[in-house]
């Protein structure tokens, strides 16, 4: 036991309240910040025994994304900026709840079941957003990895992306990128430039864009990258911390959710605009037209406008590999139609929750995945980047031109999460080579008129479901009920789910109408009472 007397004394500053629990979730733990302190130490303990178990950086990013301020949250990066492996999950959760005589039980636990060689180095990185909290909780998980004798290196304020990506520049040696910042931007720099350098004529209305940065971090790091896109993108900046709240009545998901444009920002009729989340790893676009009708431009969008132009580019370069679009049971079934049957693209549908989305991406030469609130990136397979690299060096012409711009494409997107920045990058970058304006984007395909809303139950873990969360399977007769109500309405489909970040259910219904689609969700909220 001497070798955890540190883990001891330590988390005696951050001790366990006796009976608190709480679960690691589709976005890590994430509850009011007064109720982490515990869980951030012990999360700085896993993270040095996952480092020492996959011989890797571990990263660990503190965080609650588009939560309100005052709550917090952390979730743990694996050595390829993916999220933690499920098994990990768990241990995560059976170590944020044990009670304080208990915590040193459950850590060898892991460590023998997980043979962990405690003489190992260990090597986490720790990054956080702007909340007031964040400071503090931070110091509480460089403190956990301290007690296991691990190293840490503390990025400070970054978007959960930047975390993600310098996670994985690190464990690659550098082949991804250099792990710093600066780093960071210079990547996306130098795509973003090479992609728009021969985009000929583009006035300034053209290169204007209106970014709600959240009143977080994303606005944060856009003031640091904005100034050094030499003139190609003109951002004006809203929410951008100065005084607003994170998150109040801004922000990628306030925007999803209410289908109208966050306050603060000054908006003309036809303004290319978009929002960021707290963390900056979500993005959506949106305009108000001449009859101030708003019309927004969600991850379902996003993913068709990215979607076709890669597979313009592949069959321009003569490449015949597997594409596919990977979506949740949220995503507009225009959207879906739309990929199947006019884009001839193979569609998959996941749970909702990145990491769900991620894995099936990966099993295609480029998977592009999105949920509809805006999270999203792609996945290219090494043989893809490879054949992109020779096609580069080895053709001329139309050909090199098209490789060269498949090549930049990779460079921009950050593989790793869904990234705001990034993501915005790109989407200016295609919009400006494909001399399109947010009005025809948005007129690809035409959404069906949706509705999102909370129910709060007693115990929302009663509802459970199958075919990607599209179906329930309990309570008994729900389903029915569900089936007999959406018959009612034109184009009408719906379903519902336990959040996995809120304590509520969620129930989504779409339509022919608004009308409709609000009846429909009203009356499926009323049957899951
Ligand atoms: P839950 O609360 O499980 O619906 C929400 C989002 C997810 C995902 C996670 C993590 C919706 C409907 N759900 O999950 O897509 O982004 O948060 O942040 O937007
Ligand atoms: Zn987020």
């Amino acid at each position: 036991m001497a070798q955890f007397e540190e883990v001891s004394k330590k988390s005696e500053l951050h001790p366990k309240p006796v009976g608190m629990v709480q679960q690691y979730g589709t976005a890590g733990f994430r509850t009011h910040a007064d109720h982490l302190d515990h869980v951030m130490f012990r999360m700085g303990l896993l993270a040095a025994l996952r480092s020492r178990n996959t011989k890797a950086t571990i990263g660990v990013m503190v965080t609650a994304s588009h939560n309100p301020e005052e709550d917090n949250g952390v979730k743990l990066i694996d050595p390829m900026g993916e999220m933690l492996t499920p098994v990990w999950e768990v241990y995560a959760t059976r170590l944020a709840n044990a009670e304080q005589d208990h915590l040193l039980t459950v850590l060898e636990d892991i460590i023998e079941k997980e043979s962990i060689d405690l003489t190992q180095e260990a090597h986490v990185f720790v990054g956080k957003d702007t909340r007031s909290s964040s400071a503090r909780l931070s110091e509480a998980v460089l403190d956990g990895v301290t007690a296991l004798r691990g190293h840490s290196k503390d990025y400070g304020l970054v978007t959960t992306p930047q975390l993600h990506y310098m996670v994985c520049c690190c464990n690659t040696q550098g082949e991804y990128g250099q792990a710093s910042v600066e780093g960071y931007y210079h990547k996306l720099l130098q795509a973003f430039a090479e992609l728009t350098k021969y985009v000929p004529n583009r006035t300034d209305d053209q290169k204007c864009l209106l970014v709600d940065g959240a009143n977080g971090i994303g606005a944060l790091k856009l003031r640091e990258l904005v100034p050094r896109l030499q003139g190609e993108l003109l951002v004006s900046l809203f929410c951008d911390s100065t005084s607003g709240k994170l998150n109040h009545q801004c922000g990628a998901d306030f925007v999803k959710v209410q289908q109208k444009s966050p306050k603060g920002i000054d908006m003309k009729a036809g303004d290319r605009c978009c929002s960021f989340d707290g963390d900056g790893d979500r993005i959506v676009y949106y305009y108000s037209d001449a009859e101030g009708h708003f019309h927004l431009l969600d991850g379902d969008k996003i993913a068709t406008l990215i979607s076709t132009f890669l597979k313009e580019l592949l069959t321009q370069a003569g490449l015949d590999l597997n594409m596919a679009v990977v979506q949740t049971a949220y995503a507009n079934g225009s959207s879906t139609r739309y990929l199947q049957d006019t884009m001839k693209l193979i569609v998959k549908c996941t749970k909702t929750g990145v990491k769900h989305l991620h894995h099936v991406a990966q099993e295609f030469d480029i998977g592009v995945y999105f949920e509809a609130n805006g999270h999203g990136t792609v996945l290219f397979s090494k043989v893809l980047e490879e054949k992109i690299r020779q096609l580069c060096k080895d053709s001329d012409g139309e050909r090199r031109r098209v490789a060269t711009l498949l090549k930049n494409s990779v460079d921009l997107i950050n593989q790793t999460v869904g990234d705001a920045i990034s993501d915005m990058l790109l989407i200016e970058a295609i919009l400006a080579i494909r001399g399109m304006t947010v009005q025809q984007w948005d007129a690809i395909y035409t959404d069906l008129p949706n509705r999102q809303l909370k129910v709060k139950v007693s115990d929302r873990r009663v509802i459970e479901t199958t075919d990607a969360e599209r179906k329930t399977v309990s309570p008994a007769g729900l389903q029915e009920a569900i089936d007999g109500l959406v018959e009612k309405h034109r184009q009408g489909r719906s379903f519902v789910r336990p959040s996995g970040t809120e304590d509520v259910v969620r129930v989504y219904a779409e339509a022919e109408t608004q009308e409709s689609a609000d009846a429909l969700a009203h009356e499926v909220s009323l049957a899951v009472y």
